[in-house]
């Protein structure tokens, strides 16, 4: 795999100050597939000063050329998919087929939905007497997880980018040969130097002081709730701005008139996708206690059918991890229906296709984000019941709810503490605003409600 020995600031791959690097491990196999380097605060400083200098020319360019560049931005991205893919595939373990279609389609849809928002959204209004400007918030820091690699760079860097901001980029240690690629786009599509500046490195040196340095002005955040309520506390103490997409533990609520077998199989599909490392996933499903045993029949059944179409998880702490709730399903009591702790390989971090039935609204396994392939099948007795579990964990990020009639569904959906709900399926749409309730985070990604994240107001009275 192609791997910059540089960080890109200011418009060019330079030297990193440090020598330390970082090896890209294939989960597939194990073995080293590239070196980058270890950014150190320094490199970050040197990140902002860059992103910090071409603050004020991009923030003054019109809108539309912001736009012109953000197009530009995508068709680089399109005329990089097989090798975003191939790359993705190399350092997460994905397969070809689905890193083609998600972790390079979908990424190539948002950018092209800034392009559009830059070029369409008002940043001037007048209210009453008074004129209101939406005006770039700044310089902001941007640390991302490996779980969708160049998705949530995009998701980040693309609003950014419309707004008016400049950004140092953090990317997760596990996949940053992507965010490399990334960074190559951005050359590409005439961005000028300093918009946006790549820092490789690991998360408490080089992410800790991109949270942490005095001189950016909003941290968007996404990954683990241990490291986002650190870095919320630090925002809060520079009084600045944060954005956080932490954990879920999201509901997959069937409803007595829903069409069970397509509820199930699209539930479980929806858990093994990406190996479970999808913080929106809906890890518990919940069955009225008619139909429960049919459906852990028919959840039981499609993932056992999965076999080898699961890639793997993205390392060995994450397999170890995921094993771990695994064993503590077992412990606590619940019924293994499929999977477990072999695994299917004799190398790389992979964890079959797991299923637990009988489990109850205390266990671990249902109110801790595994992050793995895991599902874990909750009983409810009524409606009321089925609000009550689906309500009772500290997350709210998504969740799905199934019905036979799309009313019946959507009145359930209003009552769920959550900030998005897929009505019986639902469709991926990017323009939706896509974050959290309750500790699942703070703030909105995509869409017009994710550009709004990176700008501020100032209103002028007459
Ligand atoms: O996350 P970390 P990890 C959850 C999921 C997973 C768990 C652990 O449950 O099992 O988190 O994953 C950077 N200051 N999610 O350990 O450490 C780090 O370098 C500043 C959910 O990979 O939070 C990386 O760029 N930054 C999730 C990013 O934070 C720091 C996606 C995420 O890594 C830092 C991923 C620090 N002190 C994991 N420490 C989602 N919401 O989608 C680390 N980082």
């Amino acid at each position: 795999m192609k791997a910059h020995d540089g960080m890109y600031i200011d418009g060019t791959w330079r030297p990193a100050a440090g020598r330390d690097t970082i090896e890209v491990v294939n989960p597939v196999d194990e073995q080293v597939i590239g070196r980058v380097p270890a950014g150190t605060a320094e490199d970050v400083d040197a990140a902002v000063r860059a992103a910090r200098a071409a603050f004020p020319g991009w923030a003054a360019t019109p809108p539309a050329e912001r736009a012109a560049r953000l197009a530009a931005l995508r068709d680089a991205l399109v005329a990089r998919k097989d090798e975003i893919a191939e790359t993705v595939t190399a350092e997460l373990g994905s397969p070809l087929a689905f890193s083609q279609a998600v972790h390079a389609g979908v990424p190539i849809l948002v950018a092209g939905s800034y392009a559009e928002l830059a070029a369409t959204h008002d940043f001037e209004e007048k209210v009453g007497n008074s004129t209101v400007y939406q005006e770039p918030v700044g310089v902001v820091g941007a640390i991302t997880p490996w779980n969708y690699p160049l998705h949530q760079i995009v998701a980040k860097v693309a609003p950014a980018l419309a707004a008016g901001c400049t950004v140092v980029l953090k990317p997760a240690e596990d996949t940053p040969l992507t965010a490399q690629l990334f960074a190559e786009a951005v050359a590409d599509a005439g961005i000028p130097a300093g918009v946006f500046n790549l820092v490789t490195g690991l998360g408490p040196v080089a992410g800790q002081a991109l949270a942490e340095h005095p001189d950016v002005d909003l941290v968007s955040f996404t990954g683990s709730t241990a490291v986002g309520r650190r870095i919320g506390a630090t925002a809060g103490a520079a009084v600045k701005r944060v954005a956080l997409e932490l954990g879920g533990k999201s509901a997959n609520v069937i409803l007595p008139s829903a069409d069970l077998a397509k509820a199930v199989a699209v539930g479980v599909a929806n858990v093994m996708s990406n190996s479970g490392q999808t913080c929106s996933a809906w890890t518990r499903m919940l069955v009225h206690t008619g139909q429960y045993e049919e459906a852990v029949e028919l959840a039981a059944a499609a993932a056992a059918k999965y076999g080898d179409r699961i890639g793997p998880v993205v390392n060995a702490k994450q397999r170890d991890r995921v094993r771990g709730y695994i064993d503590k399903g077992l412990a606590e009591g619940a019924r293994l229906v499929a999977g477990g702790t072999e695994s299917p390989h004799a190398q790389g971090y992979f964890v079959s296709p797991t299923v637990f039935a009988d489990v109850t609204e205390g266990m671990s396994i249902a109110q801790e984000e595994i992050f793995g392939p895991v599902l874990s099948i909750i009983r409810y007795e009524d409606e009321e019941d089925a609000l009550r579990i689906a309500n009772g964990t500290v997350y709210g990020l998504a969740g799905a709810v199934w019905a036979g009639e799309e009313a019946e569904a959507v009145a359930f959906a209003r009552r769920l503490d959550t900030g998005q709900v897929d009505i019986n399926g639902g469709r991926f749409n990017p323009l939706a605003p896509f974050g959290g309730y309750k500790q699942s985070g703070v703030g909105r990604e995509l869409g017009s409600h994710g550009l709004s994240e990176y700008l501020q107001t100032k209103s002028l009275q007459f």
